[in-house]
């Protein structure tokens, strides 16, 4: 046996002071994580400018009760700590909803992070000892929620998986944006040889279905996400597969079958792609929020509402610890606190947020109360990131109703218009309904304000209220 050197010790002793330094610098300048995700055109990009926007000027945070106690010293742009993902282009979105044109962010496209440091003045006893004033390393991650909608993938086999997805692709509404697809797997055989030409042409049809049913139908259940929102992967061979109908076949003769393809790229995509997502990013998250253009749903129909709801009850799923949490269970999460929020809640009359929200609360429903004893804190609210609509009264054949005045899309002069009630649950899987939706309004921010919003404070107490005590 060798008995340890002295060099040995020291460098031990050194590597333990170099950890407990570390700890103690953490525990001096924690970070926290906030995953803020959502489907194409949820929102993600507006929430995201508008928090740090009204977090680097925070005069419109009444609710967040580091800035309400008057603890709130300041917020600083600070180098993010993932040198390989994209920056949030911040400023560049702030400009465009505050110019002269003011208008909406253009669509962005996969991951991406920003940090700020947070510098307050502790409320809590212990941390107070220790310091006078503190800071927290809030890093805001936004990314597709097309890709949390994939972590389900990974406890499903091919086969299984394949047969959820025709059942579905043959029921309505999606039958009749399927057909193509269908009509081509009709001519294949899972047990012929494997084609590297009959995965793309069967590749090509499902990615044409998969944009239909979320362009034509407005429909949220969409997997897998990167065949829609592909990141960094566009046009790669981990994503030329679809699901296949059948059992797995017996191998044709020795060689390859177009099942045994189409099952290792299946496999592929949850190792490399889900896997990785999950590891290098979805598992390091310590909150998250998930925006859904609930009012979007209701506008598409009772097929996309319907869609919703079972995409919130998936998007639940990754969010449960304890014995029913199998992601948690075999790769660990600490995401404890889930905010569903309805957004663009500014496109309806104040007096209807209620109601916005009890049917969110609707929506997540069964799925909530499964979790909420073994997983993370759930809550739901109706906000809007950026506020450019007032409710106002109006009268009506004798009638006060509360209206709503902004400027419509499309239109250029400010306008009062009643958009009508939310409906109920019930009511929301009869018929569509039209709520307008709003420009920004030109010259937001010009007072030297933050942007305007509505419970933006609110989501942020939720979500970090605890982390600036
Ligand atoms: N009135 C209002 N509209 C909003 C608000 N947030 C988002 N919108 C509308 O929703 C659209 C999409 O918002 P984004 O923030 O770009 O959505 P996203 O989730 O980043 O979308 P992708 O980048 O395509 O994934 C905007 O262009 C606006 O029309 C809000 O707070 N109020
Ligand atoms: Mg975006």
């Amino acid at each position: 046996m060798r008995l340890p050197l002295i060099d040995d010790l020291t460098d031990a002793g050194s590597r333990l002071i170099e950890r407990a330094g570390d700890v103690a610098g953490r525990a001096l300048e924690p970070s926290v994580r906030l995953g803020v995700t959502g489907l194409r055109r949820a929102g993600k990009t507006v929430f995201t400018t508008a928090v740090v926007d009204n977090l680097l000027k925070p005069d419109r945070l009444p609710f967040l009760d580091v800035v309400s106690s008057g603890r709130m010293q300041a917020a600083r742009l600070q180098p993010q700590p993932d040198p390989d993902v994209p920056r949030f282009q911040f400023e560049e979105h702030r400009r465009t909803l505050t110019g002269p044109d003011a208008d909406w962010p253009e669509p962005t496209t996969g991951i991406s992070q920003l940090r700020l440091a947070v510098r307050y003045r502790p409320a809590a006893t212990l941390k107070r000892v220790v310091r006078s004033m503190a800071t927290l390393n809030l890093d805001i991650v936004d990314y597709p929620g097309e890709w949390l909608l994939d972590l389900p993938l990974l406890r499903q086999s091919f086969a299984e998986w394949s047969a959820l997805t025709l059942e579905m692709a043959e029921r309505a509404p999606r039958a009749a944006l399927s057909t193509e697809w269908r009509g081509w797997l009709g001519t294949v055989n899972p047990a012929g040889p494997a084609e590297e030409e009959l995965a793309r042409q069967g590749a090509r049809l499902y990615t044409a279905y998969l944009h239909a049913c979320r362009t034509t139908d407005g429909l949220s259940l969409i997997q897998p996400g990167r065949f829609v929102e592909p990141g960094d992967l566009k046009n790669a061979p981990l994503l030329t597969f679809c699901p296949l109908p059948g059992t797995p076949p017996i191998r044709n003769r020795g060689r390859g079958t177009l099942w045994e393809l189409t099952e290792e790229r299946y496999e592929a995509y949850k190792s490399v792609v889900v896997r990785r997502f999950f590891a290098e990013h979805f598992a390091k998250l310590d909150r998250q929020i998930v925006l859904l253009d609930v009012l979007g749903a209701l506008n598409a129909g009772p097929d996309a509402v319907a869609d919703m709801k079972r995409s919130l009850e998936m998007s639940l799923e990754p969010f449960r610890h304890g014995a029913s949490g199998w992601l948690d269970w075999l790769f660990g999460t600490k995401i404890d606190r889930v905010l569903f929020a309805a957004t663009k809640a500014d496109h309806i009359a104040s007096s209807q947020h209620p109601a916005l929200r009890r049917l969110l609360d609707d929506l997540v429903g069964d799925a909530r109360r499964a979790i909420r004893f073994e997983g993370a804190g759930v809550e739901t609210m109706a906000l809007a990131a950026v506020k450019c609509t007032d409710t106002v009264a109006a009268e009506h054949e004798g009638q006060q109703l509360r209206c709503v005045r902004g400027i419509p899309i499309g239109r250029d002069k400010p306008t009062v218009l009643y958009p009508g009630d939310i409906p109920d649950v019930q009511a929301v899987f009869e018929r569509p309904y039209k709520f307008l939706k709003f420009r920004p309004p030109p010259g937001m921010g010009a007072d030297g304000c933050a942007l305007p919003h509505v419970r933006l404070d609110q989501a942020l107490q939720f979500l970090l209220g605890d982390y600036l005590e």
